[in-house]
């Protein structure tokens, strides 16, 4: 298929997830990412772009499981990992026969599209935004609430500060605090590796160049994390180890010291905030009726559950009274079990702080969870292509309870004050997102995917996932078609301009599910008369007119294509979060139940869930450190890969393994207990499953932790051993508590033996 459009060599204007970037083109052939020179600091992840593009791992045709093809047989025993390729047509009339089979059979809660996945940073080719796109236009179907980012921050923060949007990035920006701020306190660190990614691109890469700034004008830093590398050494900051999981327990205690030594900002509590009242008695163990038993929460107390010296506590309380100081939370806090504890007690914590809303002070999330956040930009949303109304919205489930919907159909759970039922899946659509990588106990998700009757799967590689699929077809990636890319925390908007032909027949998501919603008589509702240059055009358009509402003027279309990208000015004056609530808290009041902030959640409390009570408690994770000893004895918490995101490219990433694994990182003491030494091969196990790792002996890890990556495909040993080192084997499914029902990922316990010694 070829277009005639792309010349055989030349530079393209291109975007992913990890900065702007020229598409070098040679022969037809993209043979070099090379960062767009507005950035200050490029992503080293460039550098593998054109090993995932021309990757001979790449899906050439569309291809059907034989097993599925001959006789609709979806176990996966004999011919169960044959595909058969077959023409575009015969596979798009095999896929829009099993959607208006399952559709007519099942309705529309039969169909699961939620999706889940990152996919392009190109917004009218995301492939997520597509495969709603056309499943909601044909009716509806099953889709995911919320993201493993922080699902559980996003039904918690409309109750206690009436908005999720400061999880999304938009916090008190870099310049305030380096002008402002005392004393930076990151829970979870400012690990940078982490910052080199933003959902729809970055056009630059900042945080170093704002933690210097900071650092020079004195800010000074506390890393309160289970690993000291999460902090840049040349920040000189202060680390406090703590285990994992077990943040709401130190911050209880830094509580207790403030209100003992009346330190807490007695006046900002009271006309700010609701429920102090009911926290404070639970802080001080009066054992209120509703609240977690009468236990003081002092440093004591505190100690040896998150392995944090009752001295250091008090320290740190009295440090903070007085100062102006920025809590910062990493979003993997709540990606844990109990993970809406920390965000609300982080919360409280700063109200008792008298921080909230002065500038450089208060709280926020994330600060190095990804690039962009806290960074000066015009308040105007990113480019989005919309997905429209989902017409089945009422079976949605939350997103990380995949294995558990498709194994318990018609089974109830609460999320978020309701009772709800999970759907009977008769079909899973999966367009740009690799739940082979993603999802938690991947065992139980191997169970789970037997259950629908068919699975259909678009990916630019065979991944774990698409090898798991019926029916597979081949995607382009963002080098082999024209898109616009922009965030909503980034200044710049991306001409995205096609580089090179498709690689084999692939062909673009939104072309697919056009030529879907054709056969399926819907075509006009998925496209509105557009094809994807027309949106391109319109979604600039629409950044224009909303820049321009701004007083802002952008190049018209013409000039950005030439140009290659638009760029939205700095905003002149800093965002300081709830700046104007704590001005005036009558006429400013936040969108929650009281108009405040709320420590004490009637809402919540109403629902009547003991594993989320009315305010922030201290509620024991089911696996952690903390918990009673078990014959998993470490702590394994799952980081993000410093040279991928995700799952994309891991085959392009030899230099991460250790000794051909996933590195697992362990404290020495542990390593020597069990006569580990860096290099060795290692198994990770517990009763969910088991994978190998690459040891490697960091002494900055606390004792009990174990860290791995997230992100390496799927390898796996006749007798179920994962190969490459996959945390999700281990890690737990669990919602974080009924509330929210968020992704615990990071609740997890195992065990670590050295491989074949
Ligand atoms: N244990 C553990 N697990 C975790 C986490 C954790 O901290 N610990 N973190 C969680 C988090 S926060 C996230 S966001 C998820 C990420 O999970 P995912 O978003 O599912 O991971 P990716 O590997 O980015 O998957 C994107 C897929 O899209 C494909 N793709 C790329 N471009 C295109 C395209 O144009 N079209 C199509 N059709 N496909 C395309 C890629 O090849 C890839 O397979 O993982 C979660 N899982
Ligand atoms: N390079 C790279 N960057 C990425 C991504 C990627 O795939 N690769 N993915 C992006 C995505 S989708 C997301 S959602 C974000 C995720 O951003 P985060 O959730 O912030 O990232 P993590 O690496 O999971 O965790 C950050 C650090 O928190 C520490 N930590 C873990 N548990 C605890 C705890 O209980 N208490 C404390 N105090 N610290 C803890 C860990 O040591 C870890 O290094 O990252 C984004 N950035
Ligand atoms: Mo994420």
């Amino acid at each position: 298929m070829t277009t005639g459009r792309i010349s055989a060599s030349g530079r393209y204007s291109q975007l992913s997830h990890w900065g702007a970037f020229t598409a070098v083109v040679e022969q037809g052939r993209f043979v070099r990412a090379e960062s767009a020179p507005f950035n200050p600091w490029p992503s080293p992840m460039l550098r593998s772009m054109p090993a995932m593009v021309n990757s001979p791992l790449r899906i050439n045709r569309p291809a059907v499981r034989k097993g599925w093809l001959d006789k609709r047989n979806r176990t996966r025993s004999g011919d169960a990992n044959v595909f058969v390729e077959v023409a575009w047509d015969t596979a798009l009339e095999l896929v829009a026969t099993e959607l208006a089979r399952v559709r007519a059979e099942r309705g529309a809660a039969g169909m699961f599209g939620g999706s889940y996945g990152w996919s392009s940073a190109g917004r009218v080719h995301h492939a997520r935004t597509q495969v709603r796109r056309c499943l909601f236009a044909g009716g509806g179907c099953v889709d995911q609430i919320g993201n493993y980012s922080w699902g559980a921050a996003q039904t918690l923060l409309p109750h206690v500060i009436g908005t999720y949007e400061p999880v999304t990035g938009k916090v008190t920006t870099w310049p305030s605090i380096i002008a402002h701020c005392q004393v930076f306190v990151a829970f979870g660190g400012l690990p940078l590796r982490n910052a080199q990614i933003t959902s729809g691109g970055g056009g630059e890469h900042t945080l170093p160049a704002y933690l210097r700034a900071a650092k020079a004008a004195g800010v000074k830093f506390i890393n309160i994390s289970p690993n000291r590398a999460d902090m840049p050494e040349w920040l000189d900051g202060r680390w406090i180890p703590i285990r994992p999981n077990t943040d709401t327990a130190l911050m209880l205690a830094m509580a207790h010291e403030l209100i003992t030594h009346d330190l807490h900002d007695v006046g900002f509590l009271a006309q700010h905030c609701t429920g102090f009242e009911q926290l404070k008695a639970y802080i001080l163990g009066a054992g209120v009726e509703g609240s977690a038993g009468d236990v003081a929460r002092t440093p004591e107390w505190a100690a040896p559950i998150c392995g944090v010296e009752a001295a250091t506590i008090r320290e740190l309380a009295h440090q903070l009274h007085g100062t102006r100081s920025m809590l910062s939370f990493a979003w993997a806090l709540q990606r844990a079990h109990r993970g809406e504890q920390p965000f609300w007690m982080g919360i409280a914590l700063a109200a008792m702080l008298g921080t909230i809303g002065l500038p450089g002070g208060g709280f926020s999330f994330g600060h190095a969870s990804s690039n962009a956040i806290g960074v000066p930009r015009p308040p105007i949303p990113g480019p989005e292509m919309s997905a429209g109304r989902n017409p089945a919205s009422a079976h949605d489930i939350p997103v990380a309870h995949l294995s558990e919907m498709l194994l318990r159909p018609g089974a109830e759970y609460q999320f978020n004050g309701a009772t709800r039922q999970y759907p009977d899946i008769g079909l899973v659509y999966w367009a740009g997102g690799n739940p082979y990588h993603h999802h938690q106990d991947v065992n139980q998700l191997m169970r789970a995917w037997e259950k629908p009757e068919t699975v259909i799967v678009h990916d630019s590689h065979w991944t774990a996932t698409a090898r798991r699929a019926d029916i597979v077809l081949p995607a382009t990636t963002t080098l082999e078609r024209s898109d616009i890319g922009g965030g909503s925390r980034d200044r710049f908007i991306i001409a995205m301009q096609q580089a090179i032909e498709p690689v084999g027949q692939a062909r673009n998501d939104y072309a697919i599910f056009g030529d879907l919603a054709a056969r399926l008589g819907y075509a006009e509702a998925f496209c509105e008369k557009r094809n994807a240059a027309a949106w391109i055009q319109l979604l600039y358009a629409r950044q224009r007119e909303a820049a321009a509402a701004a007083g802002i003027t952008l190049p018209d279309h013409e000039a950005w294509q030439a140009q290659g990208f638009a760029e939205l000015p700095k905003p002149e004056r800093d965002f300081v979060l709830f700046e104007a609530f704590r001005a005036n808290p009558e006429s400013a009041p936040l969108s929650t139940a009281s108009g405040r902030i709320e420590l004490f959640s009637e809402r919540i409390a109403a629902m009547q869930y003991d594993d989320c009570p009315g305010h922030p408690a201290w509620l024991m994770p089911d696996e952690c450190l903390a918990s009673p000893p078990s014959a998993w004895p470490l702590h394994l918490i799952s980081t993000q890969p410093a040279e991928k995101l995700h799952s994309q490219g891991d085959f392009a990433q030899p230099a991460s393994r250790v000794a051909g694994h996933t590195p697992l990182y362990l404290n020495p003491v542990d390593a020597a207990a069990r006569g580990i030494r860096s290099g060795d091969t290692v198994r990770i196990f517990n009763q969910r499953g088991a994978t190998l790792g690459g040891a490697l002996i960091e002494p900055g890890l606390v004792a009990g932790v174990a860290a791995m990556p997230t992100g390496s495909w799927l390898r796996f040993a006749p007798d179920g051993t994962e190969l490459s080192g996959n945390p999700n084997m281990v890690s737990l499914v669990r919602g974080t508590s009924r509330l929210t029902q968020g992704c615990a990922a990071l609740t997890a316990r195992v065990e670590v033996c050295r491989e074949g010694g």
